[in-house]
């Protein structure tokens, strides 16, 4: 049969289920990443688990997100991840190394294996052909056990890519294009491939960019072909040896396709609030901009730097914007040090940051008042950039720095001919920022501070689920929405009874308070909840806070396994138009809970205790989650499969 590339790299990892879509799978991980927002919680758990060391082929931790030490906070988590990965086989990227999903790439990355991150845009290394999925720190944990990772087997979507990709235009265009075809629930349960003679034109850190950003669709993941390109990069990188060739079968079948022209493709950008918001660079032209941020995991390459500096070179940023460049990683920022390509970035009067995170989650660089600022980042959800009032656009690098050079949204088209750059001949490779675990002799003792606080413990699920709805919400609410992050907040990952004060914060400021009161409680949801990152925290410190169960129209992938895996029943509403009827603060109660979740026809009768009216709410999940769901979440399950006892 012939095969999409996606389906032979998921056949070939493929140890429980049916490669169907409608069944669920469990595939075996090769490689791990996790980043210090999400590893701390991950490494807990991995911790709780009682293994002695990682099975994976590959698991590396770094540190990237909260880099900002205004406090002991940070810096002790980094020290735990330090000294708990030497203990565990696991890789440790110090601080200042570069984002995860850029460094993958560069120094790890394989054709045809498959990569579990505990960040939403692992997918960017589907850039070079892997399988590569974000999830839960709980999930990953389990990998790193050994066990497999489990999904809804995924729907195929193809993006025929025609043409090849014209001037000032470049591999964020291609996924914006995508985003504006197919929305941010558009991916969700798909994986989307990439083929076509569009392909060829696209360097891997192009690549890269686009599978990044799938995350953006819901996608599962992303994926190119490992072509003669992806020998190239990881020539460039000094492992050649790791290239195998890999593309779909001649005419397998997708379950659906988008064409997208590179020929006719022009510069897109998002406009606030949603990364789907996508609009002509042309239309928004002249807007007046505060602030332009270049960097983050989806284009901080040193194509990107190297196109910034070419734009840059001998010209000044106007007086009223505030440029900020983030190199993606040690190398990207050695490289354009080298090339004298940050010396013109310099002389610009861009502001250098750190290879890090950084803007794109807040921590620093938050606009001012109702500020525009323009970003090469992925997200642009309210509040998120640490300020909330901000207008935050999402663009190519290209009219990012057309862009600061003007002080109004700019399309590059108009400053004349696109200077050329090409990769470098050589790159600069040092990996010792990426400390290697020790093998025998005496481990480093794992160290603690204040900040690390112990994991919450879930009890096995009641046999009657009652609380009020205290909040009924619109469609496409993000985990940001949830469990915001940013500079103030961030700090607190490792700490779930301090984090919990700050769920739903600005959507409601006195939302922990509310719950704290009532000991119990629901949430009701609108399409697409729990959109965007892999933060489990958005299900554990809701959880923590007494949360019973969420009633939404539809969910995001990772968040609704996030809940399952902490416990809280990811319901839907098998009428849509009972979401209108119910009203926020109704009382919802689920009698026989322990029974209902078992039942065979996934559905469960809810009572709205307030309006006095009872209804039929849905769930989508597999056997194996419906018993995560009776033990209390996926620590307790495991556990129990391994004769422990959980909390009673
Ligand atoms: C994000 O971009 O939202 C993050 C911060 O990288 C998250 C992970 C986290 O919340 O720690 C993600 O994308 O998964
Ligand atoms: Fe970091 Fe932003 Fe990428 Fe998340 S999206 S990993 S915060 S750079």
């Amino acid at each position: 049969m012939a095969d999409t590339l996606a389906y032979k790299i998921l056949k070939a990892h493929l140890v429980d289920g049916k490669l169907e879509p409608g069944h669920e799978i469990g595939i075996r991980i090769d490689q791990t990443l996790t980043q210090d927002a999400t590893g701390t919680m991950a490494y807990l758990q991995f911790e709780a688990l009682g293994l002695d060391k990682v099975k994976t082929e590959l698991s590396v931790s770094y540190v990237d997100h909260n880099m900002l030490q205004a406090g002991f906070e940070n810096a002790d988590d980094h020290r735990y991840l330090r000294t708990v990965a030497a203990n565990y086989g696991i890789h440790f990227s110090k601080p200042g190394n570069g984002i995860c999903h850029q460094v993958h790439l560069e120094r790890f990355g394989v054709p045809g294996k498959t990569l579990l991150g505990s960040d939403s845009h692992t997918p960017t290394n589907g850039g070079l052909g892997m399988i590569a999925i974000g999830a839960g720190g709980l999930d990953v944990a389990v990998a790193m056990g050994g066990g497999p990772f489990y999904l809804p087997c995924p729907r195929i979507v193809g993006v025929h890519l025609k043409g090849k990709l014209q001037e000032w235009v470049s591999g964020k265009d291609v996924i914006l294009e995508a985003l504006r075809q197919l929305s941010v629930k558009g991916g969700v349960g798909n994986i989307i491939e990439y083929f076509g003679e569009g392909v060829a034109s696209l360097e891997v850190t192009q690549r890269a960019t686009i599978t990044n950003m799938g995350a953006e669709l819901g996608a599962t993941t992303s994926i190119f072909p490992s072509d003669e390109n992806t020998r190239k990069y990881l020539k460039l990188q000094g492992r050649e040896d790791s290239f195998t060739p890999l593309s779909a079968d001649d005419g397998c079948k997708y379950d659906k396709v988008i064409e997208i022209d590179l020929d006719k493709l022009e510069p897109l950008i998002a406009k606030p609030h949603s990364p789907d918001n996508v609009v002509k660079v042309r239309d928004v032209a002249g807007t007046d901009v505060m602030q332009v941020c270049i960097g983050s995991c989806t284009n901080s390459s040193i194509y990107d730097l190297e196109m910034t500096a070419a734009m840059l070179r001998g010209k000044q940023v106007a007086p009223t914007v505030d440029l900020t460049i983030s190199p993606g990683s040690k190398q990207v920022y050695t490289m354009v040090s080298k090339s004298g390509a940050l010396s013109d970035i310099i002389a610009s009067g861009a502001r250098i940051l750190e290879s890090a995170c950084g803007p794109c989650i807040g921590m620093g660089q938050a606009p001012p008042s109702h500020g525009v600022s323009v970003r090469s980042f992925n997200r642009n959800f309210v509040g998120r950039s640490g300020t909330k009032d901000a207008q935050v656009y999402l663009t190519s690098p290209e009219v990012c720095a057309a862009t600061a050079l003007s002080g109004k949204i700019t399309d590059p088209r108009d400053l004349g001919k696109q200077p050329r750059v090409a990769l470098p001949t050589e790159f600069y490779i040092d990996d010792r920022g990426i400390i290697d675990p020790p093998t025998s002799g005496v481990m480093p003792e794992i160290l603690r501070g204040p900040n690390i606080q112990p994991l919450p413990t879930r009890k096995e699920m009641a046999d009657r689920l009652v609380g009020k709805a205290l909040l009924k919400l619109e469609d496409n609410i993000t985990t940001d929405h949830i469990m915001p992050a940013g500079a103030k907040i961030l700090p607190l990952r490792s700490n779930i009874p301090a984090i919990s004060q700050f769920v739903f914060f600005y959507v409601d400021q006195d939302f922990a308070k509310r719950a704290k009161a009532e000991g119990a409680f629901t949430i009701v949801g609108g399409e697409n909840y729990g959109q965007g990152s892999s933060r489990e925290h958005a299900a554990l410190a809701p959880m923590y806070l007494g949360l019973q169960f969420v009633l939404a129209k539809s969910f995001a992938r990772i968040h609704k396994t996030n809940l399952v895996n902490f416990g809280i029943v990811p319901l839907t509403f098998a009428n849509p138009a009972d979401y209108d009827k119910l009203k926020q603060n109704d009382v919802l109660e689920i009698d026989d809970a322990r029974t209902q979740i078992m039942a065979a026809d996934q559905r469960v009768k809810v009572k709205n205790v307030t309006q006095g009216y009872e209804f039929e709410a849905k769930f989508d999940l597999s056997p194996r989650q419906q018993e995560i769901l009776l033990a209390g979440g996926l620590l307790n399950f495991t556990k129990e499969a391994a004769g422990e006892p959980v909390p009673a």
